[in-house]
Formats: structure tokens, sequence, C-alpha cells
């Protein structure tokens, strides 16, 4: 190596990393892209900052998922068009200005990490609206994605030169179905990747195990986790649930103090520096051990965790496996004497939804939801197959047929919503199925859910991630060591 390359490459210190697959695999994935959308041009935005109290202040940046799975590069501001018909690529960007370099740091040029990704032509945003032009002339068809984002409505508007509402009729669902065939099935680098991901999320898990005493916030405890998932250098899948009030699906968290008598439940997820994700949930005593009314709930919950969780193999519909999990409950609930009748009746007749509101799981992968921005009856569910209308199952966002290689969450749950018991008791609802007396008494208790990550397989599936306490006496063991 000569003095002068050398010293050039001294002075060449990238301040932002960026992690990714080998070229190959991003190249092999938008050949496959081409060939099953078969012919046009495919235009990809990436996503941008996005400011939070004004216009420098920012919000972390999290580049289109979409984006990521094609291209890997993860900074804001890019397009990307892939012309089928002519096998050409291109990546479009701005280039570092000096006050970019004097405030955020030396990046390494768009050529040089496009040429990473197989992609060998960049270049000015400013090109791309002469480009788009000349295909529409040519009445060529440019596919594109429904914007999620309301600068990607006006971007694709002024490119396309059309209006919001002709804009969102004409997105390609062609491009909608390959995306979602191609992601639904991980590769192998993917589930290293997202194996990292769920076992990031399981230190968080045994973090808020071990750390939850009576007098701290749920704030205290949240931020914590926080800390787990920025130090292995990723951070949240999504914003952290932990909470004494179980009950609220989402409710996040808040300066509340936790009491002895609380069950905490702590939905939480990190993902990886390149962004695949982890989503799991534990429920514990706050107090060294659970008291027989929460140990009661709890053994209902995890009974249906495990017998759903013990069905997942390619083939079965996994709207089946919620209602099976549903089964389970109301089996549970019975024995308690909280609900009544036949079981499978109640199911049926949606009784159970007064407990489980929501659906049983989703895919994960490089959004913790997996694709939603694509369309929930896309990615969950087939023509033959729509998705549900009703209350409980219009929330179960995976419906359809389950293959090897799918990723899948398994979260059923028991919630005690006081709204909802009022609304339902004073409209008699489902009154031959609830015991609507007994159940005053589980006004305050909250909610119970838990939560694992799965991979289905050619012949069943494959638990994700390191052991973490699931058993009533294996998170008993835990808390009981709180002082
Ligand atoms: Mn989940």
């Amino acid at each position: 190596m000569g003095i002068r390359t050398r010293r050039k490459k001294l002075h060449i210190s990238y301040l932002l990393f960026n992690a990714m697959f080998n070229k190959e695999v991003y190249i092999h994935r938008r050949e496959k892209l081409k060939s099953s959308v078969g012919n046009g041009l495919i235009l990809f935005l990436g996503n941008e900052e996005s400011s939070m109290s004004y216009k420098d202040n920012l919000y972390p940046f999290r580049q289109d998922s979409s984006f990521l799975y094609y291209f890997g590069i993860d900074r804001p501001g890019l397009f990307a068009l892939i012309d089928i018909d002519q096998d050409e690529e291109t990546m479009f960007g701005e280039t570092q200005t000096e006050d970019d370099i004097v405030w955020t740091g030396y990046q390494e040029s768009l050529t040089d990490i496009s040429d990473k990704i197989g992609i060998g032509k960049v270049e000015g945003p400013s090109q791309l609206a002469s480009i788009i032009q000349q295909a529409q002339k040519q009445a060529r068809t440019i596919h594109y994605l429904k914007p999620y984002r309301p600068e990607h409505t006006l971007k694709l508007s002024a490119l396309l030169g059309t209006n919001e509402s002709a804009l969102l009729s004409s997105v390609s669902i062609n491009l909608v179905k390959a995306i979602v065939a191609q992601r639904s099935i991980k590769a192998p680098e993917e589930l290293v990747e997202i194996e990292k991901g769920v076992n990031m999320t399981v230190d968080m898990q045994r973090a808020a195990m071990n750390l939850a005493r009576e007098g701290m916030t749920e704030a205290m405890i949240a931020g914590e986790l926080q800390k787990i998932a920025i130090a292995n250098g990723g951070n949240l899948s999504f914003p952290t649930i932990l909470t004494v009030n179980g009950e609220i699906l989402h409710n996040h968290f808040s300066t509340k103090l936790i009491k002895k008598d609380n069950l905490l439940l702590c939905d939480c997820g990190a993902e990886t520096a390149m962004h695949y994700a982890g989503d799991l949930t534990r429920t514990f005593p706050v107090s060294g051990s659970f008291s027989n009314k929460q140990r009661e709930i709890y053994q209902i919950v995890y009974d249906a965790e495990t017998a759903a969780a013990g069905i997942l193999k390619p083939g079965i519909l996994f709207r089946d496996v919620h209602l099976f999990a549903c089964l389970k409950l109301v089996e549970g609930l019975q024995q308690l004497g909280l609900m009544k009748g036949n079981a499978k009746e109640a199911v049926e007749a949606g009784a159970h939804t007064l407990f489980f509101p929501c659906g049983l799981g989703h895919m994960m992968g490089l959004d913790v939801h997996d694709m939603e921005n694509l369309g929930e009856q896309y990615v969950g569910y087939t023509e033959d197959l729509m998705q549900s209308k009703a209350f409980g199952l219009k929330s179960l966002r995976l419906g359809r047929s389950l293959e090897p290689g799918f990723v899948i969450t398994v979260e059923p749950g028991i919630y005690f919503n006081p709204y909802l018991m009022d609304i339902w008791e004073s409209k008699n609802k489902c009154r031959d199925f609830i015991n609507y007396d007994k159940l005053k008494i589980y006004r305050d208790f909250g909610g119970v859910r838990i939560e694992e990550d799965f991979l289905v397989t050619e012949d069943g599936h494959h638990l994700l991630g390191k052991a973490l306490a699931k058993l009533p006496e294996e998170i008993e063991a835990i808390r009981s060591k709180i002082e």
C-alpha cells in the first residue's frame, strides 16, 4: 500500500455504521422481486427524517422496512428505482454538503454504499422526476406502495403529477403481493438476526423481572429496558408496554407507583442493528408470589398459550389456532365459574371477547407487526379467507394457513376491562355464557398476557430465543429473591 492511499484512508472515518448482509443477498432479493412483478418500473421511497418540536430536533431515524429488505441502506432521503424491462437499478440521493459533514460527520458516499448492495448507478434526486415523466409518456407501469407517512404522499403525488385519491387508487397490488410472498418466508440469514432480536428481548424481560419492586414507577423499569436495546446496538421494536393496568392492551407506562399486590404486565421488544424484531410478554407479581386469584388466571393463559403453540405447523389456519386458544381460555374461565354453558358455542357467539378482545398473534420480521403497512388483508389473509369484521376477530392480524419459514407470535391473554364489563352487562350481552355477578370481584384485577415467538418449520415449529421463565414456579423463583 503506497503512502498516498494510506494517508487517504486515515482521513476517512465513517461516523455512521450501516449493518448489512452480503451484496448477493440484496441482488438475489431484487432478482426475485423483478421476476414476480414481471414488467414496468418499481419505485421505492426510503424514509425521511422526522422533526419532533423544531426542524433540527429529530425523532430517531427508522428506515422503511421494504427499503431495508431490498436495499439495506439505513439513511434518510433516498429513492430507489428498478426498471424491470431494461434490467436497470438506480439509487437516488443527495451528496453530503460541507455543512452535513461538519454537523453529522463524514459518511460513506452513496456510490460506495450502493456498490455494496450491487447497485452501480447513483443519481441526484432531481434526476428522478424526468425519468418518471419519460416513463409516463411511454405509458409504462410504475409500481409503488401505499405511503404511510404524509411526506411520502406529498412526494409521490408531486413525482407522479397526481392528487392523493388518484395516488392511493393506483397503488400496485401486484407489487404488494410480490413483497408479501417474499418477506413472509424468512431466509436463514434473517433468522439469525431475528434470534438476536428475540435474545435481546429476553434480556429485557429478565431485567424487568429482576428489577421491579414495590414503590418503583412503571417508567423506571421501562427506562432500564430501553437501555438494554440501545446498548446492544439496536433500539426498541415498539414502545414498551409495562403496566399494572394490563387490561388495557396497549397501555405503555407512566409514573404510577407499582404496589405489592399488583400484577405487572411487560410486553416489550428489541430490534437489532439491522432492524429485525423480537416481541415477548410476561406477566408477574410485584410481590414474591402470585396470589391464588392471580395464579388461577395466569394458569389459564399459560395453558392456552402452550396448547396453541403446540399445534403450530404448516397447513394449519392461524385463525383456527386463534379459535383453539379462545376455547382453552373459555374452558379455564368456566372452571372458575366466570363463564358457563357450552364452551364451543361460547366461542362461536364471541363471548370470550369480553376477556380476550384481540388476536392471538402476528407475523414478525423487519417490522414487529411484519409488513402491516402493506395491508393486513394481503399479509394475513387470502382471497378465500377474508379478515372478519366481528369484534375480536377483526383484530386478528394473521388468519391464513401457516408455511415453513413464517415467524409468528403467540400471545393469548385474559383482560378484565371494567369499561367493557359494564357495557356488556348493561346490554345483557352473552348472558348465557358469562357469569356477571361472579365477575365483579375481578374489576380491579388487571390483565395477564404471555407471548412467545416461533418459527414455523417443515414439520412443526421452533421456539425462538433463549429460555425465559414462563411457568408460575419459574417466575416465583426469580421474584421471591426480591427484598
Ligand atoms: Mn406481539
